[in-house]
This record gives structure tokens, C-alpha cells and sequence, in this order.
């Protein structure tokens, strides 16, 4: 809850905004729904004699069907408009990330180097990341479906065996933030979490040029 209001990447950022127009919205109308409900019950509530009974209004009608419409109509312009360029791949990332889920951890291949990371249930890898450079994500799994889950992105994606899913992710905020495998998938599926480590760029450099010795 506490990434909805700061989260760690640019399309983080995006995404929230769709989030709050979506919580305001659901806010709003159930104030609407809740004083609707009781004016009703205190404005109409039972009375000597037989209150007034009618069956069809169609202006009514009309408008409470129309509203609702008009309501998600809006919420799905906003979210086609945000989620469209966050779910588009970028053509020339800075980076890019080989990710494979297995039972249970997962591996992260630094493509274009040598470097690899894999961890094991017990001991969950880290996931190097470069400040602001915009970092492609290729994910797939080995065995069973995975989800690559790192809240502070507000970001989660499937792993699906015989298929890569490609994402990118631009992280804006140096630190630590946790990750884990978001679909069930086994004994250990609990323990399928992993760190990432957002560094400046120059250290996520030299991490990878030692191939993994100089860790940041
Ligand atoms: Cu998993």
C-alpha cells in the first residue's frame, strides 16, 4: 500500500495515477450509493397510511444507466491512455535483463555479458538495477507458470513456460525493495523472493564488468 503513494519507477508513477483516479472514483460513488441508501431509508421509512407507488419513471431510468456508463467509459479512456505507452517496449533499452522463474527462485541474466545470478530457496538472489536507465525485462519460466512481482514498481507480470514476456522498467529511486513470485507455483513457493538493489549507474557498471564480484 505504502508504493501506491511513491513508487520506485517512472511508469510506476504512471500507473498511480491511473490508481487514484480509480479510488476517487470508487469513493465517490460509494458516498453516492451509502447517502442514497440512507436518505431512503429515513425520507421514506414506514408511515400511517399507504405511501405512493409508481413503477416506471424513464427519465430515470435513463440517467442511472447513462451515468454508470459514462463512469467506465472515462475510467477505460484513462487507463487505455496511461497503460498504453508503459506496456509498449521500448526499441533500444540501455539494458537488458534475462529473467527465469524456476521451482523455487530465479535467475537473472545480464544479457549481453557473462554475468548470471541464480538464486535457491534459501538464499534469494539480487536483482542489480541501474539508476534512470530504461531496462528491459525478458521473462520466462523453466517448469511451471511464475509471476515476477516487485511492489514498489506497482509492477507485476506472468512468467509462462514456452513464452517470453518483455517488459521495461525505469527505476527512479535508489534503495532496496523486495520482490517475489506472485503466482502460487509449489512447495516453496513462499521462499521465491529476491532483492532489488537499485544503484547508480556507474556502480551497476562496475558490478557487471566484474562479473559480479565488485556487488554494489
Ligand atoms: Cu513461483
Amino acid at each position: 500500500m505504502k508504493w501506491l503513494f511513491d513508487p520506485a519507477s517512472v511508469q510506476g508513477v504512471a500507473m498511480a495515477g491511473d490508481w487514484y483516479v480509480f479510488i476517487g472514483a470508487g469513493i465517490l460513488v460509494g458516498i453516492y450509493v451509502y447517502v442514497a441508501i440512507f436518505w431512503c431509508v429515513f425520507r421514506y421509512r414506514r408511515r400511517p397510511g399507504q405511501a405512493q407507488q409508481f413503477e416506471k419513471n424513464t427519465p430515470l431510468e435513463l440517467t442511472y444507466a447513462i451515468i454508470p456508463f459514462l463512469i467506465v467509459l472515462g475510467l477505460f479512456a484513462k487507463t487505455f491512455v496511461v497503460e498504453r505507452p508503459i506496456d509498449r517496449v521500448a526499441s533500444s533499452p540501455q539494458e537488458k535483463i534475462g529473467v527465469v522463474g524456476f521451482r523455487w527462485s530465479w535467475q537473472f541474466k545480464y544479457l549481453g555479458t557473462s554475468l548470471t545470478a541464480t538464486g535457491t530457496p534459501r538464499r534469494p538472489p539480487t536483482l542489480y538495477l541501474p539508476l534512470g536507465r530504461l531496462t528491459e525485462f525478458d521473462l520466462t519460466t523453466v517448469d511451471v507458470n511464475h509471476s515476477f512481482w516487485v511492489p514498489a514498481f506497482l509492477f507485476k507480470r506472468d512468467a509462462i513456460p514456452g513464452m517470453t514476456n518483455v517488459f521495461d522498467i525505469t527505476p527512479n529511486r535508489l534503495g532496496t525493495f523486495e520482490g517475489r513470485c506472485a503466482q502460487y507455483c509449489g512447495l516453496d513457493h513462499a521462499f521465491m523472493t529476491f532483492a532489488v538493489k537499485v544503484v547508480p549507474a556507474a556502480a551497476f557498471d562496475r558490478y557487471v564488468a566484474s562479473n559480479g564480484t565488485q556487488a554494489p
